[in-house]
């Protein structure tokens, strides 16, 4: 596993347009572009910062994973991405390790990259987005 950096904060909203007003107006970190993941029920919103970005994370349906963390735990940091360099290797790898996977092999996320969530009883709690990018 070669790990790069953090990808990106995903952070689980009730409304993209209500939390854009406190990260564009007051924080000043503007919103690049918001994309819809079908598959996943969510709209994203990507705010680069550095090398990094904060992804504001909608539920499409209340069936989406982030609908249901929301009814849970409220607004928050709902997960947090790591770069790696090769996905494909690094599940099979991690899989090999005895580690809970969520995603088997990468699928499509938002902007394009390959993604595979790690569950968070095997990570310490934390929901675990592992990204690599073309
Ligand atoms: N962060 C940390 N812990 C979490 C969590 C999160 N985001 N979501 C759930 N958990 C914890 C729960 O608190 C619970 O712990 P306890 O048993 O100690 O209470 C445990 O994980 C199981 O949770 P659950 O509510 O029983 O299970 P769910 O049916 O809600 O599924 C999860 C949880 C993580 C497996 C599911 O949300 C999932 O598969 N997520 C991956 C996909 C995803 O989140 N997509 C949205 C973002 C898409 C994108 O960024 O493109």
């Amino acid at each position: 596993m070669i790990p790069i950096q953090i990808d990106h904060i995903g952070i689980a909203v009730k409304s993209i347009e209500e939390s854009l007003k406190f990260w564009e107006k007051t924080m000043n970190i503007k919103c690049q572009g918001i994309e819809e993941v079908i598959e996943q029920k969510v709209k994203t919103a990507f705010l680069p910062l550095g090398d990094s970005e904060l992804e504001l994370l909608e539920a499409t349906s209340p069936e989406s994973p982030v609908a249901k963390f929301i009814e849970k735990k409220g607004e928050g940091i709902h997960h947090i991405a790591i770069r790696v360099e090769n996905l494909e290797e690094t599940l099979s790898e991690l899989k090999e390790k005895g580690v809970r996977l969520i995603d088997e092999k990468p699928r499509c996320g938002a902007g394009g990259a390959k993604i595979a969530f790690l569950h968070p009883k095997a990570t310490g709690g934390i929901l675990l987005e592992l990204s690599e990018r073309g």
